[in-house]
């Protein structure tokens, strides 16, 4: 198997902390073709990174499919709890990342980098989203009692991404107030792998909005 990778997509982030935190037998790589062209779309009609390519030459799309998809084939990679409300609050973590966080916060700053307009707006929004997590995560108790699990590798690059672009935007302490997301923040940056490939999107969205 292979994942065709961007190191600055936070959705690809997700999957390869997955792997570095199993050490799970795979190769990364770069897509084969340029996306956002017709022939990445002919090859992978998802048309988004990351891609899973399958030992058949077959094709599965989206970072929380193929990360599904790797727990059931290396099943000691201990990233799905084996508890029923711990799996629910495993995907409340998610679904806030690509559900509230994402769209809510990161992807309109994200848009607006070049121009670095609409500031208030954006810094509301943000303030919005992170004030749902900082509920949704005080609701979910001490997280240093329990184990790293897929929710967490899906929000930690979304998380990132927004702590990369706030103070683009004047919000140099995003965190600043929000208890329990900083107290999740700290905690999910202990994992080796977590720090590691975080740091890999870092230069490489640094990188990015350079160009
Ligand atoms: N829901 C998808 C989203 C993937 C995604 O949006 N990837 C971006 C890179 S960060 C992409 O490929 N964008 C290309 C496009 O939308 O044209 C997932 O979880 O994998």
């Amino acid at each position: 198997m292979k994942l065709f990778n961007l190191d600055h997509s936070p959705y690809a982030t997700r999957v390869r902390i997955q792997i570095k935190h199993g050490q799970l037998p795979l190769a990364v790589e770069a897509p084969p073709v340029q996306l956002r062209t017709p022939e990445f779309v002919a090859q992978f009609p998802y048309g988004k990174i990351p891609i899973l390519q399958l030992d058949d030459g077959s094709h599965l799309a989206d970072s929380w499919v193929i990360m599904e998809y790797l727990e059931s084939c290396f099943a000691d990679s201990g990233l799905l709890p084996a508890d029923a409300l711990e799996r629910a609050r495993m995907q409340t973590l998610a679904r806030c990342a690509d559900t509230c966080l994402g769209p809510g916060a990161v992807f309109p700053m994200f848009a607006a980098v070049a121009k670095r307009d609409n500031a208030v707006t954006l810094v509301e929004n943000m303030d919005a989203e992170l004030q749902r997590l900082d509920h949704v995560l005080a609701g979910q108790g001490d997280v240093t009692a329990r184990s790293l699990h897929l929710g967490d590798v899906a929000l930690a690059p979304h998380l990132s991404y927004l702590l990369l672009l706030a103070p683009l935007f004047g919000a140099d302490d995003a965190l600043g107030g929000y208890d329990a997301v900083s107290a999740w923040w700290q905690w999910v940056n202990t994992d080796a792998a977590v720090a590691e490939e975080l740091g890999v999107m870092q230069q490489a969205a640094a990188a990015f909005f350079k160009k």
